[in-house]
C-alpha cells in the first residue's frame, strides 16, 4: 500500500471491504464515503493504520440473526429475521434503533451500524453503535400482529440486549406503539423495569422532546450551517421527503423558525403544497399517519394541492432541501435539479438519503451539506439523554432536554467546521464528521487494547 498517496490509500482498503463483504452494496458505499474522507489524516497519523484501527472499526464487534415466528389474526403462522448488529462499543453501550421494513438485508443494517458508530461518536455522550430490526412489513397489520410479532422478535433479542450492554430504540417502522410492546416483553421476561430501549412512552420512562429530537436537531443544523453564512431559515422555502416520525417534526421546526415547508411523501408518491404546510396541515399529517395510518396522498385529496405518484420531491425548486425518508432517495440527476432550481443547503435527516455520486455533486458545487451522522444525530442524541434520565430516575422538562439538544447540535456543528475546513475556506460537513467521530472512537479503542 502506498501509504503516501490517500487515493491509494483509500482504494486498497475498499478492496479489501469489497473482497471481505461481497455484495454489501450499501455498506460498501457508507464506509467508501468515511475511508475517502479520512485518508489524508489517516496518512498523516500512521499510529492508528499501524493498528488496523479502521479495519477493526468495519469488522462488526458481533452480528446477531434469529428467527421470528409469530401468528396473524387468522391463525396463520409467519416466520421473519431479525438482526441486531453490534459495531463498536469503545465508547459505551451499543445504542442505535431498530428497522421494521421489507426491504432489509445484512448489508443496510451494516452501513446503519457502521454510521451509527460516528454519530453517537460526535453527540459526546458514552453510546457505542448498533442498529437492528426485521424484514417484518407493519403496514396492514393490526394492532394485535404488530404486538405478536413485537413479543416474538423481543424474546429472543432480550438474550442479546441490557442498560449496560446494547440498548435499542425506533427507526423507519418502529415508533412508539412497537417500543411500548417490546418493552413489556423485556419487562416480563427478565422481571426488570430499566432502561433497556429508549423512545418509551412519556409516563414510563421516556424522555420529552424524544420523539420531536430527530426532526429539531436536522433543522438546527440547518440553521447553524445558514448562521454561519449570516443566513437563516426564515423566509425559506424547504422541501421535505417522508412523512414519518423525522418528517413530521422536520416540518415543526421549520415552521417554528419562519419557513416554509412545501413537500411531503412516502414510499408511494410526493405532495407538493406552494402555499406551505402550515400548523394544522401538520396536525392532520401527525394523525393521518400516526393514527390512522393512511397515505400521503389523502393529503392532496384533503387540500386539493399538486400529488406526484411515484415521485419524489426533488424536482421542486426550494432553498433547502431535508430528506428525511431512507436511504439513496437522492439520486445524481436529481441533485443536479435542486442544485440548478438554486437549492443552497441539504441537511439529511434520514441515514444516507444520497447516493454516492448525489453526495459529491453537493460537494463539488459547494453548497452546504451536512451529512446524516451530523445532522440527525439529535435523535440518539436524546436517547442518550434519557438513558441518563432512567440512570438518575429523573425526568428533565422539556425546556430542558430541547436546550440540551440545541447545545449538542450546536457543538457537533463546530466539530465539523473544526475538522471541515478547506483551503478555500468551503466547510466540508462530511469530512469533519468523518474525522471528529473517529477520533474519539479509534482513541478509546486504542486505550482498551487489541480487542
Ligand atoms: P418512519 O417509519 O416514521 O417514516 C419513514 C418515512 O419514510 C415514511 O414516510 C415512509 O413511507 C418513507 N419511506 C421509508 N422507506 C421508504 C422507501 N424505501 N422509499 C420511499 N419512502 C420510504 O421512520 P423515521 O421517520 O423514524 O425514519 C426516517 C429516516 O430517518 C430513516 O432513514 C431513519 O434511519 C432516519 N433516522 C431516524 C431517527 C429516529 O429517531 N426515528 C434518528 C435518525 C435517523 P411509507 O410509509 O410509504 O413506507
Ligand atoms: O439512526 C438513528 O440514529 C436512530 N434511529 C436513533 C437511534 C437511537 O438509539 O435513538
Amino acid at each position: 500500500m502506498n501509504k503516501k498517496d490517500p487515493k491509494q490509500f483509500t482504494e486498497d482498503f475498499m478492496s479489501g471491504i469489497i473482497a471481505r463483504n461481497p455484495g454489501e452494496v450499501e455498506f460498501h458505499q457508507a464506509v467508501l464515503e468515511v475511508i475517502e474522507t479520512l485518508s489524508e489524516f489517516m496518512i498523516r497519523n500512521p499510529r492508528y493504520n499501524q493498528l488496523k484501527i479502521l479495519e477493526r472499526m468495519t469488522e462488526p464487534e458481533r452480528v446477531i440473526m434469529f428467527r421470528v415466528p409469530w401468528t396473524d389474526d387468522s391463525g396463520n403462522i409467519h416466520i421473519n429475521r431479525g438482526y441486531r448488529v453490534e459495531m463498536n462499543s469503545a465508547i459505551g453501550p451499543y445504542k442505535g434503533g431498530l428497522r421494521f421494513h421489507p426491504s432489509v438485508n445484512l448489508s443496510i443494517y451494516k452501513f446503519l451500524a457502521f454510521e451509527q458508530v460516528l454519530k453517537n461518536s460526535l453527540t459526546s455522550l458514552p453510546m457505542g453503535g448498533a442498529k437492528g430490526g426485521s424484514d417484518f412489513d407493519p403496514k396492514n397489520k393490526s394492532d394485535n400482529e404488530v404486538m405478536s410479532f413485537c413479543q416474538s422478535f423481543m424474546t429472543e433479542l432480550s438474550r442479546h440486549i441490557g442498560p449496560y450492554t446494547d440498548v435499542p430504540a425506533g427507526d423507519i417502522g418502529v415508533g412508539g406503539r412497537e417500543i411500548g410492546y417490546m418493552f413489556g416483553q423485556y419487562k416480563r421476561l427478565r422481571n426488570e423495569f430499566s432502561g433497556v430501549l429508549t423512545g418509551k412512552g412519556i409516563g414510563w420512562g421516556g424522555s420529552l422532546i424524544r420523539p420531536e429530537s430527530t426532526g429539531y436537531g436536522t433543522v438546527y443544523f440547518a440553521e447553524e450551517m445558514l448562521n454561519r453564512k449570516s443566513d437563516s431559515i426564515r423566509g425559506k422555502t424547504v422541501t421535505i421527503s417522508g412523512s414519518g416520525n423525522v418528517a413530521q417534526f422536520a416540518v415543526e421546526e421549520v415552521l417554528d423558525l419562519g419557513g416554509k415547508p412545501v413537500s411531503l411523501s412516502d414510499s408511494n408518491g410526493t405532495i407538493y403544497d406552494k402555499d406551505g404546510i402550515d400548523g394544522e396541515k401538520l396536525e392532520y399529517v401527525k394523525f393521518l399517519k400516526n393514527v390512522c395510518r393512511g397515505r400521503i396522498y389523502e393529503y392532496a385529496e384533503k387540500y386539493g394541492v399538486e400529488y406526484y405518484e411515484n415521485k419524489r420531491p426533488w424536482s421542486i425548486p426550494c432553498d433547502v432541501a431535508l430528506p428525511c425518508a431512507t436511504q439513496n432517495e437522492i439520486n445524481s440527476e436529481e441533485a443536479d435539479i435542486l442544485i440548478k432550481n438554486g437549492c443552497i443547503a441539504v441537511a439529511e435527516g434520514a441515514n444516507m438519503p444520497s447516493t454516492y455520486e448525489a453526495e459529491h455533486k453537493f460537494l463539488d458545487a459547494k453548497i452546504l451539506f451536512a451529512p446524516g451522522k451530523a445532522a440527525n444525530a439529535g435523535g440518539v442524541a436524546v436517547s442518550g439523554l434519557e438513558m441518563t434520565q432512567n440512570s438518575m430516575r429523573l425526568s428533565w422538562t422539556r425546556e430542558e432536554v430541547d436546550k440540551k439538544l440545541k447545545t449538542i447540535m450546536r457543538d457537533i456543528h463546530h466539530m465539523c467546521v473544526a475538522q471541515g475546513k478547506e483551503k478555500d475556506g468551503y466547510i466540508n460537513y462530511v469530512k469533519g464528521a468523518n474525522i471528529a467521530g473517529f477520533v474519539k472512537v479509534a482513541n478509546a479503542m486504542i486505550a482498551q487494547g487489541l480487542v
